[in-house]
């Protein structure tokens, strides 16, 4: 029977919903670039991860093949492949074929799911060149095939077995993705969390792409989210403050919350939460609730033991100095929120989270005096240098009033009132500033040229970077301020583009500006407001003919269309600097809005270049040297 020829009510309203699915991909998995791409598998490995909570399943394997075909194994159960009681096909097929089918399957019992969004198995096959699911069920083998979301032949036995178990294959369809190539670093990564976020778990992933150099890791921690602040202190390279991580856990009747969090030696928080496994980038009531409860019990901490002096109050930024913490909360049914649905809104979380932790945390403190002592001598050191940064402060405030020069003196102006019409340009080096202040728009594009040595954020606390000759320009041309005197609404500019060349020194200025932004002006990044401007590597001629390419591969395409193949003489120039452009060229490249592509930060660019920063300046070296081995062409094309 050949169901795309014989098609029922039902088989026209599934296909039309994944037609659907097909027409506007953003609408189910966000983009069309690598992020929606890495949903597909986050999306199909959740699956087995479910299974593997509910106890079914002792082992993941994830294998990335050959032509970035996907393949995710787990020995569970097995998806149900009976006949559907409504839709009269195979269960297995609704699975794949029906939207948000997946994941629950009509109550199946699991307590918690994942899904980023929870889309299921038939946004992916919709999304797929081809799909191919395998299900063992102790007896027999079921298999079915799906190209583009259809299928030929429903699912039927192709052999024997005594195992149990499902096997999914499949491969993004290029037509819908920009590009489907997988990179091996962020699957690893999402797989790494996964297995901290359920202790015990069992996957093993491995890349055999390349024949030569294949990959595989096995991620197992019982330790738990314990292992993750390990982790993350290692791979930092920062030292820990105290021997023991701080572990504190509590069950409700339909949730469960566990903590994992050690202070270190930098300035530097890092507080990760998750919600039913799902990284909660814009935190939420859990985060929201572990914050007031610990700002809260060290402060009763410092009062019941006479450690603060009188009128002495911590608050959250000097509780929060140093401090790694994973939050992660495991409920029945999550409510995210916001724009990007990347904060946990169930409002019960809160008491249950703010109890959990003054309680546990309070008993801790007490129970363990030295590791107490260590934790409270390092939120008092913060709380001093905040006060000496306020102190810096006002002096930098009471100097610029005096000078009666508000606005920096490298920074050309545009004249443009509207900001949400207006853009500055954060250019490095004199020669770049003065090609762009003359090729600009000056109604409505803004430049500020950088100059003077870098200041080291990584090592500097806020009462460092006032008075800082790089950075306090910027802080006065973009206007806000910054730590807690941050305030969007004076932002003076609607885009904030970071313009620097293609090299290791560009690179350079890149990552520091980012970690800045990140450190001490994040709403900038979660608002939108950071891009990176794009100017062109090379320029390809011929004669009078000629294109700008981005990358190599513009570039070998550029020279093929202009020679027509060989037929005409082409000349290729590469540019090393902005500088090497004249002010119409850089206007016509890397300026000009109707011409110009640019990359807009989002949050994880800033935490990855926060990441680089941290390892590459910090002061260990085996960590650095790690870094560099693993991401050796990473480094390479960023030259930091
Ligand atoms: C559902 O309830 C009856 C027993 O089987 C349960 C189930 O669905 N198990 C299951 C689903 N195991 N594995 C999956 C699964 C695995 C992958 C990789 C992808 C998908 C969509 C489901």
């Amino acid at each position: 029977m050949n169901n795309i020829e014989n098609y029922d009510e039902n088989q026209i309203q599934v296909l039309e919903g994944l037609e659907a699915v097909r027409k506007r991909p953003g609408m189910y998995i966000g983009s069309t670039g690598t992020k929606g791409l890495h949903h597909l598998v986050y999306e199909i490995v959740d699956n087995a991860i479910d299974e593997a909570l509910a106890e079914y399943c002792t082992e993941i394997k994830i294998d990335l093949l050959p032509d970035n075909v996907i393949r995710v194994h787990d020995n569970g159960r097995g998806i149900p492949v009976g006949i559907h009681p409504t839709e009269k096909i195979s269960a297995a097929t609704v699975v794949f074929t029906v939207l948000h089918a997946g994941g629950k399957f009509g109550g199946s019992g699991y307590k918690v799911s994942g899904g980023l969004h929870g889309v299921g198995a038939a946004v992916v096959n919709a999304l797929s060149e081809w799909m191919e699911v395998t299900v063992f069920d102790g007896n027999n083998i079921h298999f079915q095939r799906f190209e583009r979301g259809k299928y030929k032949e429903e699912m039927k036995v192709i052999g024997q077995t005594t195992e149990t178990g499902t096997t999914i294959s499949f491969k993004p369809d290029p037509l819908v993705f920009e590009d489907v190539t997988f990179d091996y670093e962020v699957l690893l990564k999402r797989f790494r969390e996964q297995a901290f976020l359920n202790a015990g778990i069992n996957i093993v992933f491995e890349d055999s792409r390349d024949s030569e150099n294949i990959q595989r890791e096995r991620l197992i921690y019982e330790g738990g989210i314990r292992q993750f602040v390990e982790h993350i202190h290692k791979t930092k390279g920062l030292d820990s403050l105290t021997e023991e991580i701080i572990y504190i856990s509590s069950e409700m009747e339909h949730a469960t919350a566990e903590i994992a969090m050690q202070y270190n030696d930098s300035y530097n928080e890092l507080i990760l939460s998750f919600a039913n496994n799902i990284h909660t980038t814009d935190g939420g009531t859990h985060e929201t609730a572990f914050r007031n409860a610990l700002t809260k019990t060290l402060n009763e901490y410092g009062k019941k033991f006479n450690l603060l002096k009188d009128g002495d109050r911590l608050v959250g930024e000097d509780v929060r100095e140093g401090l790694t913490a994973i939050i992660s909360v495991k409920l029945e049914e999550c409510e995210f929120e916001g724009q990007t649905k990347g904060r946990l809104g169930n409002p019960e979380v809160r008491p249950f989270v703010e109890k959990m932790l003054t309680e546990n945390l309070m008993n801790y403190l007490e129970e363990n005096p030295a590791v107490a002592k260590s934790i409270f001598e390092k939120n008092i050191a913060a709380l001093q240098a905040r006060e000496a940064a306020k102190k810096a402060r006002e002096l930098t405030r009471r100097k610029s009033a005096m000078e009666n020069a508000s606005l920096p003196g490298k920074l050309a102006d545009c004249s443009e009132r509207d900001r949400d019409l207006t853009e500055i340009y954060i250019v490095e080096g004199d020669s770049a500033g003065g090609s762009a202040k003359e090729g600009r728009n000056r109604r409505y594009q803004a430049i500020l040229s950088l100059w003077g040595k870098m200041l080291n954020v990584e090592k500097a606390r806020l009462d460092k970077v006032y008075g800082n000759e790089k950075l306090m320009p910027v802080v006065t041309a973009l206007g806000t301020g910054l730590g807690e005197d941050f305030n969007i609404e004076k932002l003076r500019y609607g885009k904030v583009i970071i313009m620097a060349d293609a090299d290791v020194d560009g690179s350079h200025i890149r990552t520091l500006l980012l970690t800045f932004f990140f450190r001490f002006m994040r709403p900038l990044i979660t608002n939108g407001n950071i891009y990176i401007a794009q100017p062109p590597l090379f320029k390809v001629y011929r004669g009078k003919q000629f294109k700008y390419a981005f990358s190599d591969t513009e570039r070998d395409k550029y020279i093929n269309e202009l020679s027509e193949s060989g037929r005409y003489k082409v000349d290729v120039q590469r540019y090393k600097g902005l500088g090497e452009m004249d002010p119409e060229q850089l206007w016509e490249t890397t300026m000009n809005p109707e011409t110009r592509t640019m990359i807009k930060i989002e949050m994880e660019d800033a935490v990855k270049a926060d990441e680089i920063f941290t390892i590459l300046m910090g002061d260990k070296v085996a960590p650095r040297r790690e870094f560099i081995e693993r991401n050796a062409k990473l480094v390479e094309n960023l030259d930091i």
